[in-house]
């Protein structure tokens, strides 16, 4: 492969692009069912239950943040306290889901696409919103392919802000335009956006907009897959 055809679908590196930013969870791991399990458990243990087009809302959303929104579907009530206890216990029981996590628990395509990065001295950044995203790239097997990782722990502001992105362009020192960022979720194409930077989204057209590129797999960024 040489550095041209990072193409596939609707994709092509753009020649002045040096960085590729990547979102964690639904763009290299597929955590969501893991955050969607433990999340419904800690909702079933206060007496309600939601549906999967509701936990849609949760993607690319910090652990406070959901725990806010599905608090409000059940209609339940909780002070700070109680709410810092519920975080707590959701996170406890995601913990043990994501502990078993192993190399090959990747997207398809997505060692592929590291692998290639790598190999064409692209600068590699995550950019995820997650606080147990290092957790899941050594339990992946994929922590080395990284220059950086900015996570949950290292932002002040959640997506759609851009400082997740931002803070990645800079521990690269490649300049926002130079670099593309891979997402899943809204908040995090809207985050790329305000960041300045090209963003290729992962998912369909009609749950995504503001992309520069739609693909429906992390392993359609290699044009031979
Ligand atoms: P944690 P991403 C996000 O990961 C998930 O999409 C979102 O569902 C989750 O609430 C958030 O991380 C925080 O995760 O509870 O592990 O800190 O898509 O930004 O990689
Ligand atoms: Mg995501």
């Amino acid at each position: 492969m040489t550095q041209n055809n990072l193409h596939g679908g609707q994709f092509s590196m753009p020649n002045e692009i040096r960085a590729v930013i990547f979102d964690l969870d639904g763009v290299l791991v597929d955590t969501a069912v893991f955050h969607f399990q433990a999340w419904k458990r800690l909702a079933n243990s206060l007496g309600f239950d939601f549906t999967r087009k509701q936990n849609e809302q949760l993607k690319g959303v910090s652990r406070s943040r959901s725990l806010e929104l599905i608090l409000t579907w059940g209609n339940v009530h909780k002070t700070q306290e109680e709410q810092e206890q519920l975080a707590k216990q959701k996170n406890d029981w995601y913990l043990a889901l994501i502990n078993d996590m192993q190399p090959g628990d990747t997207l398809p395509g997505a060692v592929e696409v590291l692998t290639y990065l790598r190999a064409n001295h692209y600068k590699i950044a995550l950019g995820s919103a997650s606080k147990n995203a290092r957790l899941i790239l050594k339990n992946t097997g994929i922590v080395h392919f990284f220059d950086a990782v900015v996570d949950g722990n290292a932002v002040q502001r959640s997506k759609p802000d851009p400082e997740v992105f931002l803070k990645g362009a800079l521990a690269l020192a490649v300049p926002a335009d130079k670099c593309v960022v891979v997402e899943d979720s809204q908040a995090g194409i809207d985050a790329a956006r305000a960041a300045g930077m090209q963003v290729v989204g992962l998912g369909s057209i009609d749950d995504l907009t503001g992309a520069d590129y739609l693909i429906s797999s992390v392993k359609e960024l290699l044009s031979d897959q």
